[in-house]
């Protein structure tokens, strides 16, 4: 048997202890459960375990198993009675066909269902992919100790497209990526297959991720030349049992670059017939390849427009060509023009709201979270369920941009949920909804477009994501994507679980400094609503005095609008009125200074520095005191973490501990750069009781990073 890096990984770790404490196993880690009385139960229940069914997906599933159960349970059971019985429900016809008839009767395809049966425990499914999710749900039971003596556990994910973006270019850079280079060796493919390709589809298989995207929406034609084609194929092969699909993204003007045309026009008959004959060319080698994410007419990519035709006249031309082979178009609408004055909060919507009911039934539209771009915080973007007739898709972004890259602890659950959450007509219809079929009227019921989009924070460290808690947001991204009425709290909890420990101590501590930590990188970066601070390029620092930018809407001035008055983006009626493009209710809550939350106050409002905030303190004074507060925050988490010391491995304590000083030192530096800046307007005084900046403005001005990752 050919062994992967992984397993001789595991091997080794088994032969030297806790040697290799890399995170290169991410929550996958299979070392024998510490508590006695607990690995006893678990042997008494798992005395062996049945197969039925030989795909490559069982197989997959089962050589997972078997990895996991010599671990946990120190050997690989065999031959006792209380078995563990794994199928799909077709596949197991000795048993009471009926119950397991019941019991997987709306699992669709990706669900599964785990029951105890008679003492055994079966692990059934309508399909070999809810098989493998089952077999996954099942390990995360045992490796988060949890009790499996009656199990009756029904699963099924609520949304069909569960995808990875790769933003990684053939070069192998990736755009912001922080985690070194990309994981694809394109040199190297199709004949040099890395473990570590495995070991991914592993990761994403045990989430629930089935797609993924493996070139930058900033696209590069030459993905779809014939030579590069092969080596997508052999990508598509090896994460095909995993129930991973392979999207690519589709550069607009390809047809010129690659085909020799001299024109991309979507309404020009050789170019719909070159995508046509791509298309079946893509699906000669990738039977079934997912189809294609288009970034168009944005930030200088090619597309439509330059034709002077729609986005749908665009998004309709690649899903024409894809349409026969079942493959979809993920349209994104992160659109905003150097041309167009407008508020950049509206002019997504200005574009595509009016286009609903223009695409093909195979194309989704793929919107950010937020109307501007990733911020530590956002409201919610108003195009969701204001597009009735148009499957959307939601996108978030795991790689930190703009929280700190791979250097800042900040646990990202709590952000999404917090738009996913986001009720958007005042009567409870959230975001989440809409994203479903049942949230789209005008969308048959049936349709299975429906989902989700993350872009991925991986690259080729060895721990994945350059930042050991960088793994928890690809965890917490997956579980979310499945079922995004899971807490944050519990996704927090499986993770650490499974990736530090199960002791309790353990667990609380970090589990309460991940939950506090989105808040406090917001204190201490763009509190109040402030948002786009981030200096320019490389987005790490502040730089909230930028104004010199040649496009208005790439300058910090453009979005916070300090003067001697105030700060904030009047964003109502008296402003850009980018407020009237939400539902009513929401126009009322987010138009009032009153009842606007104070999250999005600045966001959405201008307010004078002297104005009284809820808690009676002033705006100014306020804002300085949610800048010391996450810079004292940051401190204290760093303290948490070492009161962990013992129990957590010597190397991923050092390494965390050492990105915590890092986060500690930035967030003073947020902070007194923002501070010190935003005093030039306010000319008012640091409040009595807080350390004063270390330096003057002119200090922060000046710091350069050139070489930041990820630009
Ligand atoms: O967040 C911004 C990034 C760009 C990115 C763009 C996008 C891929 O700064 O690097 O380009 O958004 O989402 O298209």
């Amino acid at each position: 048997m050919v062994k992967t890096f992984w397993t001789l990984l595991v091997g080794l770790v088994l032969a030297f202890g806790a040697a290799a404490e890399n995170g290169y196993r991410l929550w996958l880690r299979y070392d024998k459960i510490g508590d006695a009385a607990m690995l006893v139960q678990y042997q008494e229940r798992i005395q062996g375990y049945r197969f039925f069914g030989e795909s490559p997906t069982l197989q997959v599933a089962k050589k997972e198993l078997e990895m996991a159960l010599a671990g946990l349970l120190g050997n690989l059971p065999s031959g006792g009675s209380n078995q563990v019985i794994i199928g799909k429900k077709t596949d197991l016809p000795q048993l009471s066909g009926i119950a397991i008839s019941l019991k997987t009767k709306d699992l669709d395809k990706e669900g599964f269902a785990i029951f105890t049966h008679q003492e055994n425990t079966i692990i059934t499914a309508n399909d070999d992919a809810g098989v493998l999710y089952g077999v996954f749900h099942f390990l995360r039971l045992l490796q988060t100790q949890q009790e499996i003596s009656n199990l009756n556990i029904l699963e099924k994910p609520k949304l069909d497209r569960r995808i990875l973006n790769h933003w990684d270019n053939l070069d192998r850079t990736v755009e912001r990526g922080y985690a070194g280079f990309s994981i694809w060796n394109w040199h190297t493919l199709p004949e040099y297959l890395d473990p570590s390709y495995t070991d991914y589809a592993r990761a994403n298989a045990s989430i629930g991720i089935n797609g993924t995207v493996l070139t930058n929406v900033n696209a590069n034609a030459l993905v779809l030349r014939p030579d590069y084609l092969e080596k997508v194929k052999v990508l598509a092969d090896l994460f095909r049992p995993y129930n991973i699909k392979v999207y690519l993204t589709a550069r607009f003007s390809a047809p010129i670059e690659l085909g020799g045309l001299a024109t991309a026009d979507p309404l020009d008959p050789a170019v719909q017939q070159w995508w046509k004959e791509k298309a079946d060319e893509i699906y000669r080698l990738v039977p079934d390849f997912g189809g294609f994410v288009v970034k168009a007419n944005s930030e200088g990519q090619p597309g439509p427009q330059v034709y002077g035709r729609s986005h749908a006249d665009g998004a309709n031309l690649l899903a024409d060509a894809l349409a026969p082979h079942g493959g979809i178009v993920m349209w994104r609408a992160f659109v905003y023009s150097a041309e167009d004055a407008t508020d950049r909060h509206k002019q997504a919507y200005n574009e595509f709201v009016p286009l609903d009911g223009n695409f093909r039934p195979n194309v989704m539209v793929q919107v950010k979270n937020g109307p501007i771009d990733f911020q530590p915080r956002e409201p919610a973007h108003p195009i969701f369920g204001a597009m009735p007739k148009t499957p959307l898709m939601m996108e978030f972004q795991i790689t930190q941009e703009y929280l700190g890259q791979g250097t800042h602890l900040v646990y990202l659950a709590p952000m999404w949920k917090e738009v996913l959450d986001f009720d958007i007509d005042g009567k409870g219809s959230t975001v989440a909804s809409s994203l479903l079929p049942t949230g789209q009227a005008s969308i048959p019921q049936t349709s299975s477009l429906t989902g989700i989009a993350g872009v991925a924070n991986i690259g080729n460290d060895i721990n994945w994501t350059g930042y050991h808690f960088g793994q928890a947001n690809w965890y917490a991204f997956g579980r979310l994507a499945w079922n995004s009425d899971l807490s944050s709290e519990k996704i927090a909890e499986e993770w650490l679980r499974m990736t530090f420990s199960n002791k309790k101590t353990v667990v609380e501590t970090l589990k309460t400094l991940m939950l506090a930590s989105h808040e406090t990188c917001v204190n201490y970066m763009t509190p109040l609503g402030l948002h786009h601070l981030m200096a320019t390029g490389h987005h790490y620092g502040p730089g909230p005095w930028i104004g010199d930018l040649s496009r208005p809407e790439w300058n910090p001035t453009y979005y916070h609008r300090a003067d001697e008055k105030g700060v904030g983006f009047d964003r109502t009626a008296t402003g850009s009125n980018a407020i009237s493009q939400y539902s009513p209710a929401v126009q009322a809550i987010f138009s009032s200074r009153q009842h606007c939350p104070e999250k999005y106050l600045l966001w959405f409002h201008h307010v004078g520095w002297g104005e009284k905030l809820a808690s009676g303190k002033t705006l100014w004074e306020e804002l300085c005191r949610r800048y010391y507060q996450g810079a004292t925050d940051v401190a204290d988490m760093r303290r948490s973490w070492q009161s962990l010391k013992k129990e957590v491995d010597e190397q991923r304590f050092q390494e965390v501990d050492m990105m915590l000083q890092i986060q500690e030192k930035e967030a003073k530096w947020w902070r007194d750069a923002c501070l010190t800046y935003f005093q030039t307007f306010s000319k008012m005084e640091i409040p009595e009781g807080f350390e004063k900046p270390a330096h003057d403005l002119d200090f922060y001005k000046k710091l350069d990073y050139p070489y930041a990752p990820g630009h």
